[in-house]
């Protein structure tokens, strides 16, 4: 293909065409290729230099590309055809902010230490040695507990395995985690519960292959664009797939469905219920796939049994006729693929719901098959790396901390005695060891690459215990972000094109980012900010030897290959080299195999025996542990567990003086905090402010017109924004978390708050501990008059 669509920087095609041209295609075929580039204005492409392999770090989709650099700057980008995930295209973000947002001027270039209550340039010596002093001082005086780490799912995989190491075996502290606990950890623990372990079980050719796709609570249009597009285009060829979305607005992605079910936010698991009793009922279920290959058919029945789709539709909102025909759709169609978000992730009873779409498919033996797929989606572009790596409250290998021989896998790895990898209770989740900080016991919090003063629920309290006087806080950022301002030492990092290192998509996988170019000032890899810690801090093995030996980052990633073996995510196939000639290799992929299976589970083998699963799992009420010797006893040995629970609604319904619901979430333009995005003129000109969104019948009740500014208060906090009123279900709200202070006037957090995060609740679900995001209550009023009114 040798016609590319080019877009300069500073012409915003690609704002109003978020999609791009379609290029239609028909079930079972190669969805067409598409080549997208964006450029520097006024360079072509006979100005470039160089290209340099990469993959897009703005979401999970993770597309190939390639980085344009002329003169030692990244000056564009264009997609590789040749790759599996997006066959040449990118998104908004990917054209406009993957490298622009690297660019900002404010870049950090040199570590930061607070004197005197001000953060004032220092050295990396300085700034190093004031971490290993104090980390040092409170190992000695109180122990790995007074130690949490908080970081990302936007580092790289070799980075994140660094992290865990030096944490759980050179620390030797159980608080460890990421923002995934915030983005996918529901989806991880739904493929633990159901399936025995993580990893995702379909794939995007599932797309190509399919005859319906449901969206629970994923507004794909907005958040995987490139995807959507491969979606569009079946829709716009023959055989298209039936579209079922559940989702309480009427998104772009919503637009397109046959079946929108608006429910009420907060209801998913009512609906779930109903449906499988749809299937049960209807005599819709595969009971010879059932019957071999999963457990817990009895118990499940039990639970939906009082789930009539009047019941359903009447607790969630919505019409019987609607649930009946979606659940048709999901039963009559031969190859059905589900994709699951944060509708699901963030709402109250998350991984009750999100293993009920993985029940759907067990029910009707849908899985592992072309176009049958589930995908348990991941938001950020290397979640899944935090999660197999460790980083996060996991082991690393996808290894079960209950399961002693698992522990000493890892300590004969690492060359150290069991006991000192943490093990004796379940790893830290990141709300409890906020809470940790807050009550003093953490005193040493070190945060990379994430902004919890934006992307935490209920900020009034973030704030207040990140600028404690007896919390020694780093943070490790490319930017001075809100989270950066209230730290002791804030370290520069190197960032995407500025490093060299491999993360893995949504859809397991593995590319090989290399570095393009040179960080800004001082700014170094996050990775060898890790290994110089370690260093300084003297870690070593039982022999004596350093524990992380390495010089770089292909050492860690041989490292990690070496964890990884004989585990689900196996790595020992896939070499740097690999990956330097294939454009995207998706694991498992074992040592001497030259080939990837694209779906997991196609002999509906699971990885659920009790000695080799990941979890034992939770009771999906309480989040209660199941325990090695119930689990044994449910005899899973491969087969997959349907699991349930009761439905028990939000935890802070609407009242009197707090009528709606709210719930939060994304634009297509921007990304988290808007670090890079809102460094970027094309997006911050599409979408330069918050907003709130708001039915008709809500804004007419209370005198509200489009634009006018509200003001909208919950038991914790409260924004101002100007209001669309847009066709969300009445009774909801919708406000995206996007809109931070590190743009805006001094104080603007007390006087005009824009942070959605501000009116969330600390609040999660009891299995995966993810925080409920999309929950709560809230009251709006008008404030004043819109310019548009
Ligand atoms: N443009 C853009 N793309 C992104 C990101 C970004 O910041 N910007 N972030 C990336 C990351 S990290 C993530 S995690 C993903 C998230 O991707 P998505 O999950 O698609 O995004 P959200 O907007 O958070 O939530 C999806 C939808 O959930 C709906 N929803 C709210 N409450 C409920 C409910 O109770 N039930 C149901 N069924 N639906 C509900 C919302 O109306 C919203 O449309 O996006 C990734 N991609
Ligand atoms: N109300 C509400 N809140 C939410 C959500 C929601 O839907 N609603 N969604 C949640 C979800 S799913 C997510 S994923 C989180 C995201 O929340 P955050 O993680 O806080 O958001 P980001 O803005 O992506 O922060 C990442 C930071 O890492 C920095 N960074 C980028 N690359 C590098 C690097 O290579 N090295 C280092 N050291 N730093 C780097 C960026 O500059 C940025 O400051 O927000 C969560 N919060
Ligand atoms: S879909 Fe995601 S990974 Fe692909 S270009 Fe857009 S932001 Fe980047
Ligand atoms: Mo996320």
């Amino acid at each position: 293909m040798d016609q590319r669509t080019t877009t300069s920087a500073g012409d915003s095609s690609r704002i109003e065409d978020v999609w791009g041209a379609r290029t239609p295609y028909a079930r079972g075929d190669l969805w067409p290729e598409r080549a997208d580039q964006a450029l520097e204005a006024g360079l072509t492409e006979a100005d470039v230099d160089r290209w340099v392999r990469s993959a897009c770090v703005l979401c999970s989709n993770g597309c190939g590309c390639d980085i344009a650099v002329k003169d030692g700057r990244m000056v564009g980008i264009r997609g590789r055809t040749d790759d599996h995930i997006n066959h040449g295209r990118l998104g908004p973000k990917g054209l406009y902010a993957s490298w622009q947002g690297m660019r900002g001027r404010d870049r950090l270039e040199h570590p930061l230490i607070r004197r005197d209550g001000e953060l004032v340039q220092a050295t990396w010596d300085e700034a190093m040695e004031a971490i290993v002093q104090r980390s040092k001082q409170l190992l000695d005086e109180v122990g790995p507990l007074s130690h949490g780490f908080y970081t990302s799912g936007q580092l790289f995989l070799e980075e994140y395995y660094a992290l865990a190491v030096l944490g759980k075996a050179g620390v030797g502290t159980p608080h460890m985690d990421g923002n995934t606990r915030l983005c996918t950890a529901t989806a991880a623990t739904a493929l633990k519960e159901t399936f025995g372990a993580d990893g995702q079980p379909g794939c995007y050719e599932d797309i190509d292959e399919c005859d319906a796709m449901f969206l629970w609570g994923h507004n794909l249009a907005a958040t995987q664009t490139v995807t959507w597009s491969r979606v569009l285009d079946r829709l716009a060829g023959p055989n298209p797939p039936r579209l079922v979305v559940i989702d309480p607005r009427t998104t772009a992605t919503a637009k397109k469905a046959e079946v929108h079910l608006a429910l009420k936010p907060g209801t998913n698991l009512a609906l779930l219920l109903c449906l499988e009793r749809e299937l049960m009922v209807n005599g819709w279920v595969d009971q010879e796939f059932v019957d071999a290959h999963t457990v817990g058919l009895t118990e499940l029945q039990a639970q939906v049994d009082e789930w009539t789709p009047e019941h359903a539709a009447e607790v969630c909102g919505l019409d019987p006729e609607d649930i009946r025909r979606a659940a048709r759709i999901f039963a009559e169609s031969p190859r059905v693929l589900s994709t699951v978000l944060q509708g699901f992730y963030q709402a109250p009873q998350a991984t009750a719901s999100a293993c009920q779409v993985n029940n759907l498919h067990l029910l009707r033996g849908m899985i592992g098959k072309p176009g049958g797929g589930i995908l348990q989606m991941n938001g950020q572009p290397t979640a899944q790396n935090n999660r197999e790596c460790g980083a996060d409250g996991d082991l690393p290998g996808f290894r079960n901390w209950e399961n002693p021989d698992h522990v000493q896998q890892l300590a004969d790895l690492w060359g150290v005695d069991a006991l000192k990898i943490p093990h004796w209770a379940p790893p830290t989740h990141a709300m409890q060891l906020f809470r940790y900080a807050e009550q003093g016991s953490i005193s040493f919090l070190w945060i990379s690459a994430t902004n919890p003063a934006v992307s935490l629920p209920q900020l009034p309290r973030i704030r207040e215990l990140l600028a404690k006087e007896d919390l020694f806080v780093v943070v490790q950022d490319l930017y001075l972000t809100e989270t950066a301002a209230l730290a002791d030492v804030v370290l520069p990092a190197a960032g995407w094109g500025e490093k060299t290192g491999t993360f893995t998509n949504a859809t397991r996988t593995v590319h090989l980012s290399e570095k393009a170019v040179e960080p800004p000032g001082e700014a170094r890899a996050d990775l060898d900010i890790f290994l110089d810690y370690a260093k300084r801090m003297g870690f070593r093995r039982n022999d004596g030897s350093p524990l992380l030996p390495w010089a770089g980052p292909e050492d860690a990633y041989r490292a990690w290959q070496d964890a990884s073996r004989g585990r689900p995510c196996d790595y020992t196939g896939i070499s740097y080299d690999d990956l330097r000639r294939e454009s995207g290799i998706r694991w498992p992929r074992r040592e001497g195999e030259t080939e990837s299976v694209q779906r997991l589970y196609t002999d509906a083998d699971f990885p659920s025996h009790p000695e080799y699963c990941e979890s034992y799992g939770h009771d999906l009420l309480t989040g209660g542990s199941v325990g090695q010797e119930s689990y044994k006893a449910l005899r899973p040995d491969g087969r997959a567990m349907l699991k349930s629970a009761p439905y028990s609604g939000p935890h802070e319904p609407p009242d009197d003086e707090y009528p709606l619901r709210l719930t939060t979430g994304r634009s297509v333009y921007h990304f988290h905090t808007r670090t890079k995005t809102g460094r970027t003129t094309e997006l911050i000109e599409a979408a330069p402010e918050v907003w709130l969104e708001l039915a008709p019948e809500d804004a007419e009740t209370r005198g509200i017109a489009e634009g006018d500014i509200v003001e909208v208060v919950s038991r914790r906090g409260r924004i101002v924004a100007p209001v669309r009123v847009s066709d969300i279900r009445p009774g909801a709200v919708f406000a995206p978390f996007h809109y931070g202070y590190w743009d805006a006037p001094p104080g603007a957090e007390e006087r005009r708050p824009t942070a959605a995060n501000e009116l969330t609740i600390t609040e999660w679900d009891p299995v995966s501990k993810q925080p409920m995001f999309k929950s709560g209550a809230v009251q709006v009023r008008r404030l004043e008059e819109g310019a548009a009114s």
